[in-house]
């Protein structure tokens, strides 16, 4: 018989994210369990409670009490490493676990693993979600960005929590359910990569504005504040502003200069542009941030390359084209270059998403994704609200910078984008994403390509036929020898 004192939900994996968000869902007034395989986390825990507001958490101290102290059907969201600690703490649970209960996996999960457990846990009638956790340690605790995909059952369950407990914004709570099999691993997956993309964007800003421009941390901090009060508003933007003003505490000056320029990773990056190849689908933006991030790791032979290009003669180019630069000017070029370079990274991550709901029939809302995004996750920004509603207007958008309002705002900004480009180039202070984006923009949006010449080329050396533009069917030439002949 179940009595009044067993939780309502049980939340096992009390590092950063589990804790925090443990002590938001009691927060909510949900009588909850912890666990972790390392007890102390669970004492941990149950101090926070009694400081942040006597919470109702109850800690449990074995798989066995820890199961045994939730109300069926039980539903127990898993914090742990993602791989196989997630499989170890299915298997230590799972054999207390009745037919209805629900595990949910709230880590940064391979969707196929989640895919297979969804048929493991089957197999013992359990439900099972992958729930994509978004906003770090802050959101974990006070309003997350919530993405679970898999049994719909298992996220019926536990509707009423995932409303409360994630983000709040003006048109609803930042959960959704996402769809089926491992949809809400991907989704969060795709979620990352077009964060390392937005970070990339916005370091190659700092980069021409501190390098081109020569504006100080002070500019920079006031610059980004002015930034995030308009179109770019968003959480990204306005740490940074706040990372320009902090001193540092072991010298002068502040402590972003003395931060050491290798970037690291935790593989979601990686794994949107793996997928991407996969599924045919250009990420230009999203593999520039990724491959700045492998060169940034190579310090040593960074520096190196710096000098033996100048000892081979290679003048650093920033002087002349700094000189003469209009400060202003600049600024709103790097905003607006900044903000259509956005765009096409969205478009790029958002086309991901769809190849891969086509492949695997999930029948994404990209528009609910756009709304579930616009709080409490990293990339949270005003701007998503124009994407929502891009896809509201037509869900079938082949890209977002086709939407009508989009490609008024790319229209008005490329001559200020093609600007800063050009004077990065000029000035060999490499911005990738931006060129990436840009060079995305121009491919996607022109009638005609380059690619009649590449066909032909293939058709040359390896006889893959060819389409005209004039008549149907596959063409092949014999390119070589009537090309010799014809001298
Ligand atoms: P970590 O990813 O650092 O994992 C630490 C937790 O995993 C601890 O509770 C640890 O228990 C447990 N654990 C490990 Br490691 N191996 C285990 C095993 N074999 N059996 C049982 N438990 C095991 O924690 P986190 O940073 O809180 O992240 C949790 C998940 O959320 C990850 O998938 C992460 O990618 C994802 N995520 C993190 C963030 C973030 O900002 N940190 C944001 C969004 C998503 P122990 O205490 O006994 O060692």
């Amino acid at each position: 018989m179940e009595s009044a004192a067993l939780s309502r939900i049980g939340l096992a994996g009390l590092a950063v994210m589990g804790q925090n968000l443990a002590l938001n869902i009691a927060e909510k007034g949900f009588p909850i369990s912890v666990y972790n395989r390392t007890t102390s986390k669970v004492d941990e825990t149950l101090d926070r409670a009694a400081v942040e507001g006597n919470l109702p958490v109850s800690g449990q101290y074995s798989p066995r009490d820890f199961v045994l102290s939730l109300q069926r059907p039980r539903s127990l969201i898993i914090l742990v490493k993602a791989g196989a600690p997630v499989d170890q703490t299915i298997a230590a649970f799972s054999e207390y676990m009745e037919p209805g209960d629900c595990i949910i996996d709230g880590g940064n999960e391979w969707y196929q693993n989640t895919e297979r457990r969804i048929s493991e846990a089957e197999q013992k009638g359990l439900l099972y979600l992958g729930m994509g956790v978004s906003g770090g340690e802050e959101g974990a605790r006070n309003g997350p960005s919530l993405m679970p995909g898999g049994s719909f059952q298992a996220y019926d369950n536990i509707k009423d929590i995932l409303g409360k407990v994630a983000a709040q914004v003006e048109d609803g709570p930042c959960v959704t359910y996402i769809g089926e099999g491992g949809s809400g691993n991907f989704v969060k997956m795709v979620h990352n990569g077009i964060e390392y993309g937005d970070m990339q964007l916005i370091s190659e800003a700092y980069d021409v504005l501190k390098n081109v421009g020569g504006l100080s941390n002070e500019e920079l901090a006031e610059i980004f504040t002015e930034w995030n009060r308009g179109e770019l508003e968003s959480f990204l933007v306005e740490i940074t502003s706040d990372i320009f003003r902090v001193k540092d505490e072991f010298g002068d000056g502040e402590l972003v200069d003395k931060i050491l320029d290798k970037t690291g990773m935790k593989g979601t990056g990686k794994w949107t542009v793996q997928q991407a190849a996969e599924l045919s689908v250009a990420t230009p933006t999203i593999a520039a941030s990724l491959d700045c991030r492998y060169l940034s790791g190579l310090k040593d032979e960074r520096e190196n390359a710096a000098k033996v290009l100048r000892e081979a003669g290679l003048k650093e180019e920033i002087g002349s084209a700094s000189s003469g630069i209009d400060k202003k000017r600049l600024v709103d070029d790097v905003r607006q270059a900044l903000y259509a370079s956005k765009i096409c990274s969205y478009a790029q991550g958002m086309n991901l998403l769809r190849a891969k709901s086509l492949e695997k029939s999930w029948n994404l809302n990209f528009g609910e994704l756009a709304r579930i995004w616009k709080g409490g996750c990293i990339i949270r920004a005003v701007f998503l609200d124009r994407i929502k509603k891009a896809y509201q207007r037509n869900p079938d958008l082949a890209s977002l910078v086709v939407d009508p309002e989009f490609a008024k705002e790319m229209v008005q900004r490329q001559a200020a984008w093609r600007r800063v480009v050009g004077l990065a180039v000029s000035a060999g202070i490499s911005t990738p994403g931006m060129c990436a984006s840009l060079a995305y923009f121009d491919t996607y949006r022109r009638a005609r390509l380059p690619a009649n010449l590449v066909q032909a080329q293939r058709d040359l050396f390896g006889a893959h036929t060819y389409e005209r533009t004039d008549r149907s069917g596959a063409y092949h030439t014999e390119w070589t020898k009537l090309a010799r002949k014809s001298n």
